[in-house]
């Protein structure tokens, strides 16, 4: 990426990062509302950090197919709840066991295992009723939008990955199984991103092909680079534990980390070829992809 291309895209993600982070803030029950220690973990669990790229993919595909910015703002906060949801729950002892999160303690190991369940089912609640308020959403696009994010989440989508990455620890598996899980897993999620972007601003059927074809392929690099970062990443700059999936077959055990890296360049090279046909006006999800290649958190 050019340097002007790279400030472009640092202004963007931090600007997008601030709104989702402010109107999260602004959606939750503040400190003190009983029972407080919930709305204590809630507020844990959705504003401490994280990169909001899911958000930023959705606030930026709206942003290409000029849609309404408030709606946008609604559905980035609700997906951003929904992975933050899963983040609380595959961080539990019996998920993948970790102690830090974004930089902090795992939410269960600040609150407890109920506490931090009970959390995750009300982030996911919530995330449901901003879709329910989100402004200017025509009703038969906020009825799709709700069964699209229903169906990234359920057994075909987040929650069918989770069950496939527990089930497979511990024994080896072949490429097919590991694109399973991780297309289900990480894939659901950006995927219904930009679908739901694409929604609020009335896209078009072609439109909202061209995207998935562009969140599919971004999805599973974005995957494989957390692969990468777990075998070879700084925990002070990722903020969450190295080696936890020292048990699973993973792209790096499957390819090496060159072979990794080079299905990286061939996914991320598809994402943008995939939004090609809307031309210049693209060019933020490109520079969000060519973003993911190189991440080192
Ligand atoms: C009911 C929503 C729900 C889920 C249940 C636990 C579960 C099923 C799924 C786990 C899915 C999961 C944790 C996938 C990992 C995806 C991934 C690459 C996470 C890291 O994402 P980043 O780097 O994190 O965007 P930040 O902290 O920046 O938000």
């Amino acid at each position: 990426m050019t340097s002007r291309v790279e400030r472009e895209l640092t202004d963007f993600l931090s600007q997008a990062r601030g709104r989702i982070d402010d109107a999260l803030d602004r959606g939750l029950s503040p400190l003190g509302t009983p029972p407080p220690i919930l709305h204590e973990a809630l507020r844990a669990a959705a504003l401490a950090g994280g990169k909001r790229v899911r958000g930023a993919l959705l606030l930026a595909t709206a942003e290409m197919l000029r849609g309404d910015d408030d709606a946008a703002l609604e559905l980035a906060c609700a997906v951003e709840m929904v992975h933050s949801c899963s983040l609380v729950l595959d961080d539990l002892p019996s998920m993948d066991d970790a102690t830090m999160r974004r930089g902090k303690p795992a939410l269960h190991r600040v609150f407890g295992e109920a506490i931090a369940i009970l959390a995750a089912i009300a982030l996911l609640n919530a995330a449901y009723e901003r879709v329910w308020r989100a402004p200017g959403v025509r009703d038969r696009d906020r009825r799709t939008i709700a069964l699209r994010l229903a169906e990234a989440i359920g057994g075909s989508g987040l929650i069918g990955g989770q069950v496939g990455d527990l089930s497979g620890t511990g024994r080896s598996l072949d490429l097919s199984e590991l694109e399973y899980i991780h297309s289900h897993k990480t894939g659901a999620l950006f995927i219904a991103s930009v679908e739901l972007g694409a929604l609020s601003a009335r896209a078009k059927p072609r439109e909202i092909e061209a995207l998935n074809r562009y969140a599919k392929n971004l999805g599973l690099a974005f995957q494989i680079t957390d692969d990468l970062l777990d075998y070879s990443g700084n925990p002070d700059v990722t903020g969450k534990d190295a080696g936890l999936d020292r048990d699973k077959t993973t792209f790096v055990t499957l390819s090496g980390i060159a072979g990794a890296q080079h299905l990286v360049d061939e996914l991320i090279d598809a994402a943008s070829t995939a939004v090609a046909p809307f031309g210049r006006r693209a060019k933020r999800l490109v520079a969000l992809a060519e973003m993911v290649r190189g991440r080192d958190r």
